[in-house]
């Protein structure tokens, strides 16, 4: 095989540059090489958000697509598998799914892979689990569960899998995040996810486990 040192390609590339800073800023974007692409299986925009954040430093092209298909499965993990595998066949591209929920201990775990289903708004979901915690006493321990499934057409689909422990409180703690954030009190923080930054919440949130777990897989590496 022929190898090419970076010195014989330079004069090359100088060549490219000049040509491109010619050309209309229209014609310039339409020749740098094109990202490969990774389909983000939500309707949820907050998730769709933490991803762009979470994989940037995949250098993928990420494309929001929801499969609105129906949660049949009975574990986050059925269930991601069903949106990114429904996302691979419907756009032929590698595909990721994301499933995941709060689990309150004193209810068993509740409302867990119901989490999205508990009433018609977020708020409502909100004030529905505070309302059922009513006279349990209090730590109301919990944590938050994702599960990523990784459908890349031709290969088996991978799973990957982080939680994060906390505690939920009875008060509504700040606006940033999204879902069941403003009422999770993330230990030795002092903070809810609504009182986090995004940066803040990546260190400890149940997504950005999972995500550096698929990163630190390579799953990501030979789209
Ligand atoms: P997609 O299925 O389209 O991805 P969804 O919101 O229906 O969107 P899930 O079925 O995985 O997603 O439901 C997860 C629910 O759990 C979500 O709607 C939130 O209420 C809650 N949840 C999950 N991750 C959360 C997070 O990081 N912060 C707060 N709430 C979260």
């Amino acid at each position: 095989m022929r190898s090419l040192c970076c010195s014989s390609l330079r004069p090359d590339l100088n060549r490219l540059d000049r040509r491109i800073s010619r050309q209309p800023p229209s014609h310039r974007r339409q020749r740098l090489p094109d990202r490969p692409r990774l389909v983000i299986a939500t309707g949820n925009t907050g998730k769709l958000r933490e991803y762009r954040d979470l994989l940037a430093e995949a250098g993928l092209d990420l494309v929001a697509f929801d499969t609105e298909i129906d949660e049949v499965g009975e574990t986050y993990a059925e269930n991601a598998r069903l949106k990114a595998e429904a996302a691979r066949e419907r756009s032929g591209l590698p595909s990721l799914g994301d499933d995941s929920g709060l689990e309150v201990d004193a209810l068993d775990g509740f409302p867990g892979i119901r989490s999205a289903r508990l009433g018609p708004s977020q708020k409502e979901r909100t004030a529905e689990l505070l309302q059922r915690l009513q006279g349990v006493p209090r730590p109301w321990n919990a944590r938050f569960v994702c599960v990523i499934a990784l459908a890349v057409p031709g290969r088996d689909t991978q799973l990957f899998e982080g939680e994060c422990r906390g505690e939920v409180v009875p008060e509504w703690r700040g606006e940033a995040g999204f879902g069941y954030d403003p009422i999770f009190l993330v230990p030795g923080t002092g903070k809810t996810f609504g009182e986090m930054p995004p940066e803040e919440k990546r260190k400890y949130s149940h997504r950005a486990r999972a995500a550096r777990r698929l990163l630190e897989a390579g799953a990501l590496k030979r789209l």
